[in-house]
């Protein structure tokens, strides 16, 4: 029973939706590490930071954004290491309703779809904020700002109906510093204060499976903002706006740094009876302080009943919004940081401290599609070795049927008998040190089949 913790905490859940999106969780998890169809009574493994959290009764998710999907490293990691996925920006208004009316799911389905062909739970983010909203919200009458957000809600939430356990309806409403006050918006302007709780209002009948989240950052600790939002929930539930959790983004780096009072911030708030959830976790820095920091949350959230899951905002520091902060706990080349290993740690899990790159092995492979034309496109697909120099490679590229591969460079290629498989070798001595990577590339004439190739395993002879 993964609703109740190895240590036997209670976890309060007042939708069973929620242990429903778990347990598929975790048996996404399970699936992917060969445990699937183990009794019940059988130890899950612990060795990734889905299994140790849900060994706690946590969900471990990660933002992600959908144009990464097509990097076999970085998807490798997030089917391993996370059972939830929030998007990074693709379910954002200017994404999903770029033109008055007009709904395109495509990026966004491309993370739904992922993230449900691997039993990974998703957290909607997010449907009424201020920021990346789209121009044409800026110019509406106060009466079309009401309709269009609520009609936003609606269309976006009827979208993802039952697929997404927890969504940041409204998301940074408050201002900054110690007024305590409500940030200026269209939504705030014209609406005036009762847009937030309509909003939520309009989410609960949109989707009454779905928990409803109130999302912001420099929340984190006790202080004037976090005050303003507390005394918002509290009023909320003393006079019946559905409200069922308060996400915490947790933002943090030297200048805004985990606060002291973290946990005892999270639990006044889960003392009104909700749920809160650690939303964009990152922490700028490196390192043991980095790792102490992270430990530090993680601890904060175990310690609150009713602290259901943890996000971590993106995979690899490569990708962060503040990459040069790293703040993530995996490293450019995806290495485990000190930082995971902390987290591990602190979920009780085993097995951090080793960095085998992804796909394990003298050396790792990753493709990205790097131009596209009418009837073709070029891919690119990176070799990088591990933690020791390799002085030859291969990898094998597998197109669709239809496909065909019409041109290379940087490597000498062999093909199988179907032509659909081409095995790929250094040109020269391919020798590379510890870490070190090389490219080769070539162009796929599509014959309407614009599937990326399937790439296999890096050996090296
Ligand atoms: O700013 C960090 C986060 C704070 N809380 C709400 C989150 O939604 C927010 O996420 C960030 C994304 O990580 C960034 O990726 O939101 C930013 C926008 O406020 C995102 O940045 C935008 C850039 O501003 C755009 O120029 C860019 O086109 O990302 C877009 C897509 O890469």
């Amino acid at each position: 029973m993964i609703s109740q913790s190895s240590h036997g905490r209670k976890r309060p859940r007042t939708r069973s939706f929620t242990r429903r999106v778990l347990t598929a969780g975790l048996v996404g998890v399970l699936s992917a590490t060969g445990l699937a169809g183990m009794s019940g009574s059988a130890t899950a493994s612990n060795h990734t930071l889905a299994e140790a959290a849900a060994s706690k009764g946590l969900y471990f998710g990660t933002a992600v954004a959908h144009n990464r999907l097509s990097e076999s490293d970085y998807v490798a990691v997030l089917n391993r290491e996370f059972n939830s996925v929030t998007h990074e920006n693709s379910l954002k208004w200017e994404s999903v309703q770029p033109s008055r009316g007009n709904f395109t799911f495509t990026n966004a389905d491309r993370v739904v779809n992922h993230a449900r062909s691997q039993g990974m739970s998703l957290r909607g983010h997010t449907l009424v904020w201020h920021s990346q909203l789209p121009g044409w919200m800026n110019n509406l009458s106060a009466a079309d700002t009401r309709t269009e957000m609520n009609n936003h809600i609606n269309r976006v939430m009827g979208q993802y109906r039952g697929q997404i356990h927890s969504w940041d309806v409204v998301n940074e409403a408050f201002q900054d510093g110690n007024s305590g006050a409500r940030r200026s918006s269209p939504f705030q302007d014209k609406i005036g204060n009762s847009w937030i709780e309509e909003s939520f209002r309009t989410a609960r009948a949109a989707d009454g499976n779905a928990k409803l989240c109130y999302n912001d950052y420099n929340t984190d600790g006790i202080n004037a903002k976090s005050n303003a939002v507390y005394d918002m929930v509290r009023d909320f539930k003393a006079r019946g706006v559905p409200i069922d959790c308060v996400g915490f983004q947790s933002h943090f780096n030297p200048q805004s740094p985990v606060p002291g009072n973290y946990q005892q911030n999270l639990q006044r708030f889960a003392d009104l009876g909700v749920d809160v959830q650690i939303t964009e976790l990152d922490i700028e820095g490196s390192g043991a302080a980095q790792a102490d920091n992270y430990r530090r949350v993680i601890e904060a959230c175990l310690g609150v009943s009713r602290c259901t899951g943890i996000s971590v905002w993106g995979v690899t520091d490569k990708y962060s919004w503040r990459s040069g902060g790293t703040p993530l706990l995996f490293d450019g080349n995806y290495n485990k940081k000190p930082a995971y290993d902390a987290v591990l740690q602190a979920l009780g899990g085993s097995g951090g401290g080793t960095n085998p790159p992804p796909g394990t092995g003298a050396c790792s492979v990753t493709y990205e599609q790097t131009d596209r034309w009418g009837d073709r496109f070029n891919g690119r697909v990176t070799v990088r070795a591990g933690s020791s120099a390799i002085s030859s490679w291969r990898v094998n590229v597998t197109v669709s049927n239809g496909q065909r591969i019409s041109a290379t460079w940087n490597g000498s290629p062999t093909w199988d008998s179907s032509g659909n498989v081409m095995t790929m070798r250094p040109n020269g001595n391919g020798n590379l040190s510890a870490g070190a990577s090389t490219s080769f590339g070539f162009t796929v004439m599509a014959n309407g089949n614009w599937s990326a190739p399937s790439l296999g395993s890096c050996s090296v002879n």
